[in-house]
């Protein structure tokens, strides 16, 4: 099912039309306590556009009735839409195939499906899962309930005083107890890339499977996950335009065929006597009750607009808008940025004086500016920086720099308030 999109011309052509952009985000023209909104908390959620609210509507406007079972018309149209969004999603992160993309609420779920399932079969007393500092509490806590189950160990590559990753300490510990190396593709609180290619080629080397968090990688760049070389990516819609509650993981098949399925129910079985069941292909297996299908189409229609307009000009924009952010937060006095300064997507984390960041994001809010402050789910990377939080503005295809200095002239005052020189 494809929306037509109002606003956006697919000849757009070469130049970033950043007002035909926002135009296509309704909640973009709001105010927020007299102020516009300015939105700087994509890396939490991203906004919406025109499309992806029609597509969603559309379907239960036209053909909403449940998958995979109907002889009906509407039974027909909604499966059709739904395996239909299964394969653009496989198409934009270039997987071999569709079947090996399964639906799932987001990274977390896709993470706790490999551990719960993959994991559980696998890990055994003794093995290691090596994990890194950075990583958010979604690929981090289901490694530790395995392991706990599993009596396996889990330890941790370190963080560079820049955010980057230590690769040598990655090198020391991989071993030939390392089973399976989970890791981020870009931090949701420094913003780093990591090297992901790399990590799964020598976890590959070593035997051990390499699971990559995907979340805040996809919504800017140009996935494609058999040069990157790991056996399972794992990434959420909402981050990128679509509805909550969808996601995908992708696995390989040679993988995913020897797990076990997860979660039991309909949808997931071919056959189901008294004394058992036998699993149904690919990918439904791992598909169990009734899925989130306006959700698949939104995630659909919501990557054929980031293709519409090409994830290589969204990140050349937030590469602009990213630059200008850090230079002007740099020239702030007694304000500090984490992470490095390039190989870097536009996730700021900063701490201002000694203002909480909790305050900060309070004041900001009065002025319409929306940005995160907290442990953004990264607790062993907040006690890694010595901090208990940190602010972080976020942005994402439709930010401006006048949204970046509606940001700068908050922090005046948040200053003022509180008294920074
Ligand atoms: N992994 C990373 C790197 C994330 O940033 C997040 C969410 C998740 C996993 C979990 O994604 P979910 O869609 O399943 O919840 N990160 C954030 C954040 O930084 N602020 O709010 C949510």
């Amino acid at each position: 099912m494809d929306t037509p999109d109002p606003t956006l011309d697919l000849e757009t052509g070469p130049a970033y039309d950043i007002e035909r952009i926002r135009a296509d985000f309704p909640i973009l023209g709001r105010l927020v306590h007299g102020h516009p909104l300015a939105y700087l908390d994509n890396a939490a959620t991203s906004q919406k556009p025109y499309s992806v609210i029609q597509a969603v509507d559309a379907y239960y406007r036209e053909i909403n009735a449940n998958v995979h079972r109907g002889a009906h018309e509407l039974s027909i149209r909604a499966t059709e839409a739904y395996e239909e969004a299964r394969e653009v999603v496989a198409d934009h992160i270039g997987a071999p195939s569709a079947s090996e993309v399964i639906f799932v609420r987001g990274a977390t779920e896709a993470i706790n499906l490999v551990a719960w399932t993959w994991g559980a079969a696998h890990v055994a007393e003794g093995d290691e899962i090596l994990l890194t500092k950075m990583e958010h509490h979604s690929n981090l806590v289901p490694w530790q309930i395995l392991a706990g189950r599993a009596g396996a160990t889990v330890r941790y590559v370190d963080v560079e005083a820049d955010g980057t990753l230590v690769m040598d300490d990655y090198d020391r510990l991989l071993s030939d107890r390392t089973c399976l190396v989970a890791v981020t593709h870009v931090s949701n609180t420094l913003g780093v890339v990591n090297p992901v290619a790399e990590i799964a080629q020598k976890a590959r080397e070593a035997d051990a499977i390499c699971v990559v968090d995907g979340a805040q990688a996809a919504p800017h760049m140009q996935l494609d996950v058999q040069a990157i070389g790991c056996d399972f990516y794992a990434f959420s819609g909402h981050k990128m335009l679509a509805p909550t509650g969808i996601g995908a993981l992708w696995g390989r098949r040679e993988i995913l065929e020897h797990m076990p399925p997860w979660q039991g129910g309909g949808e997931m079985i071919s056959e189901v006597r008294l004394e058992g069941f036998t699993a149904a292909q690919l990918p439904h297996k791992f598909e169990a009750g009734t899925p989130n299908i306006a959700g698949a189409i939104g995630f659909a229609e919501a990557i054929r607009y980031l293709q519409r307009i090409g994830l290589e000009r969204v990140h050349a924009w937030e590469s602009d808008l990213t630059a200008y952010a850090l230079e002007r937060l740099d020239a702030v006095d007694g304000l500090e940025v984490f992470g490095p300064r390039k190989d870097r997507v536009g996730v700021i984390s900063f701490r201002y004086a000694d203002i909480h960041a909790h305050d900060l994001a309070t004041i900001l809010d009065q002025k319409g500016v929306a940005i995160r402050a907290g442990h953004h789910c990264n607790q062993p990377l907040m006690t890694h920086l010595g901090v208990d939080a940190t602010a972080r503005a976020s942005v994402y295809l439709y930010n401006t720099r006048s949204e970046i200095d509606a940001l700068v002239d908050a922090l005046g005052l948040a200053a003022k308030l509180f008294g920074v020189a």
